[in-house]
């Protein structure tokens, strides 16, 4: 349960590398780790801070439509992919506004610049939400997930529904060993406005419990991991849901798994707290397709963590 994230915590900080990154940031990080969230102990939402699922949950069923537009997640105050649409806009020829290059950076470092960045992400958000060309232009981020998942292209100019090819595969044939969604397209990447973290899945059924190994070959692991945690968790209850199975294990493998220089104060925040009975989750038993599934149609049950703590997000 959550005492293998807080372990992965420890062993990043007692022995990983200083390494620059792309974002100039500065990580502590190292190669290969493997946690394992047995899901019938409790739903993987970390206590020892609050996580929000709502965040989580509509970014799940983001991917699950297909949808690659930020509009979605917009709509339901999810803000998370937000910078990603924000750099392909500031760098159009048609933004016209202050100079942002370097915008998760500076905003961090210079107060004034924080403010005209706030006012031209705000400007962008509204009309991402109001503008329909202007989404269908700016709101995309390119051939992320949800494009990968739901409308893989092939050199035959089809798509490939990963998503429900494998739903139907761990029907139809359970001990398959293909059960393989992989968002990893090399092709495709140029397209994509940040090529996959999470870049390969795998389903497995034993003892009538669908099973879930994620390989992810970078974890930002305060901001990120335990949004990815519980994000395939909850993918894992669905779509055990809805091939009547019951639920097995989360397996996460990490490549590089790295901790940013920024988030080190509040990692040693967070390890300092004693963890809290997990809670559960509740799908609702109307639906039996994953894809009728809605943000109202889960409930969490008895989550009391300690209080949220706040870190920038590198870009
Ligand atoms: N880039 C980086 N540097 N880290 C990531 O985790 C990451 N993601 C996605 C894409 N690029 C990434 C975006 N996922 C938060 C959480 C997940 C994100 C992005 C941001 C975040 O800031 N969480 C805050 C709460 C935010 C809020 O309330 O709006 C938190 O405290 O958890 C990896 O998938």
């Amino acid at each position: 349960g959550e005492k293998a994230y807080l372990d992965l915590c420890k062993h990043i900080l007692n022995t990983g590398f200083n390494r620059d990154d792309r974002t100039n940031t500065g990580t502590c990080s190292i190669f290969g780790y493997q946690m394992r969230f047995n899901l019938n102990e409790g739903f993987p939402l970390l206590t020892t801070k609050r996580v929000p699922f709502k965040l989580i949950a509509s970014e799940l069923l983001w991917f699950i439509k297909g949808d690659t537009n930020i509009r979605y997640l917009l709509e339901n105050n999810n803000n998370i992919w937000n910078e990603w649409a924000f750099e392909k806009w500031i760098k159009s020829d048609e933004y016209q506004g202050p100079d942002m290059t370097n915008f998760g950076k500076r905003s961090q470092e210079d107060d004034d610049f924080n403010e005209a960045y706030q006012e031209q992400m705000k400007y962008f958000k509204e009309k991402i939400l109001r503008d329909d060309d202007f989404s269908k232009k700016y709101g995309d981020l390119g051939s992320v997930y949800g494009k990968q998942w739901r409308h893989w292209r092939t050199t035959q100019n089809d798509t490939i529904d990963q998503l429900k090819d494998v739903i139907a595969s761990i029907k139809q044939n359970p001990h398959s060993r293909r059960h393989i969604i992989s968002a990893w397209n090399p092709e495709d990447i140029p397209n994509m406005a940040l090529p996959p973290c999470h870049t390969l899945f795998q389903f497995y059924v034993a003892d009538g419990k669908l099973s879930c190994q994620l390989y992810q070959r970078s974890g930002d692991v305060f901001l990120g991991v335990p949004f990815n945690i519980a994000s395939y968790a909850l993918l894992t209850h669905l779509i055990a849901h809805e091939c009547q199975l019951e639920v097995g294990e989360f397996i996460h493998t990490l490549g590089d798994a790295h901790i940013y220089s920024n988030h080190f104060e509040q990692v040693n925040m967070q390890l300092q707290r004693e963890m809290r009975p997990l809670p559960t989750i509740k799908l609702n038993k109307e639906k039996a397709s994953i894809f009728d599934f809605e943000l109202t149609d889960f409930e969490l049950i008895n989550y009391n963590p300690h209080p949220s703590i706040k870190a920038p997000i590198a870009v």
